[in-house]
């Protein structure tokens, strides 16, 4: 079966799938995205990832055009009309088509589209080495002027940090706030592990909230570990004795420097490797199943 994606409300061959030129979600980033896996034929923390993109688009005010379940059903079929059990799921609502000026009133109405791809994962290597970091120079975006837990098509910031990165040949890159506070990287969740103690920055840093994030937090928690949110700065990860970063593409990724610094041993830790392995049974246990999502 040829691939296909799912098009406001129809499948089309990817091949085949296309967008308007005049969508403002390509000519201004207006609109709101998700980034999904499954594993084994369950859709790893479906609602999560639904609730967030929802709340995203109260964020912006776009009114997406789907309900709850019919979002959640579209994901399925489209995981299943592709023939995969293990997939990542691109979902994006755009503003859609309007004119050339930005007045998203003067749009038609959201356009919904959904990718369901094999996952581009980390090389083993990282995580049997871990990664390079540095600090990037590019100050997150403050809440106030576009608040970094909404998780819109608008990735510029994020971007202009990744080019810092790839100039230093390194992995990922450090975003911290305004006030220099640790916020996250450009496309992750960062952890330390100090003292035995697990650290994360509050969500007052202002960053996304991380689906992987949250799952982690809760694995942390049930291996009997103390773990904090709250807020540091960038020497704070220099001194501590592990560091790892979390997202859906990653799951849990050691750090082994940063600014060409180690972190601890500069080998990843072994919380890091202990609390990886709690991850990767919570996404073999839980899920929803493509096939009950379907109806
Ligand atoms: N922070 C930012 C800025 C992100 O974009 C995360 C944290 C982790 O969130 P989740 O919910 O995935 O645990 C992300 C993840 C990529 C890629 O190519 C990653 C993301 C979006 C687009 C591409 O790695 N988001």
């Amino acid at each position: 079966m040829p691939p296909v994606a799912f098009i406001d409300g129809e499948f089309v061959p990817l091949a085949e799938a296309r967008i308007s030129v005049f969508d403002h979600g390509l000519l201004y980033g207006d609109g709101v995205f998700e980034g999904i896996r499954a594993y084994g034929g369950r859709v790893f923390r479906l609602t999560e990832h639904l609730e967030r993109l929802y709340a995203s688009a109260r964020g912006i005010q776009l009114e997406i055009p789907l309900d709850f379940a019919g979002m959640e059903a579209a994901v399925c079929r489209t995981i299943a009309a592709n023939g995969l059990t293990d997939a990542y799921v691109r979902l994006v609502v755009t503003r859609g088509v309007g004119d050339l000026g930005l007045d998203p009133r003067k749009c038609s109405g959201p356009t919904v589209f959904i990718i369901a791809s094999t996952i581009q994962l980390y090389p083993p290597e990282v995580y049997q080495a871990g990664l390079r970091l540095i600090s990037c120079r590019t100050v997150r975006t403050p809440a106030s002027s576009l608040d970094p837990s909404i998780k819109s098509l608008n990735y510029l910031n994020n971007i202009l940090a990744k080019l810092e990165v790839a100039r230093a040949g390194a992995d990922e890159g450090i975003m911290l706030n305004q006030d220099g506070h640790v916020a996250e990287c450009t496309a992750d969740n960062l952890f330390l592990v100090k003292d035995g103690e697990v650290v994360t920055p509050s969500p007052a840093a202002g960053m996304l909230i991380g689906v992987t994030r949250n799952a982690v937090i809760e694995v942390t928690r049930a291996a009997g570990y103390v773990l904090r949110e709250e807020l540091f700065e960038l020497e704070d990860v220099l001194a501590a004795d592990e560091c790892f970063l979390t997202g859906t593409g990653a799951e849990i990724a050691p750090v082994r420097e940063v600014d060409g610094r180690p972190i601890g041993t500069g080998e990843p830790g072994s919380v890091t490797n202990q609390l990886h392995e709690a991850f990767k049974e919570l996404t073999a246990r839980e899920g929803t199943p493509i096939e009950v999502g379907v109806r």
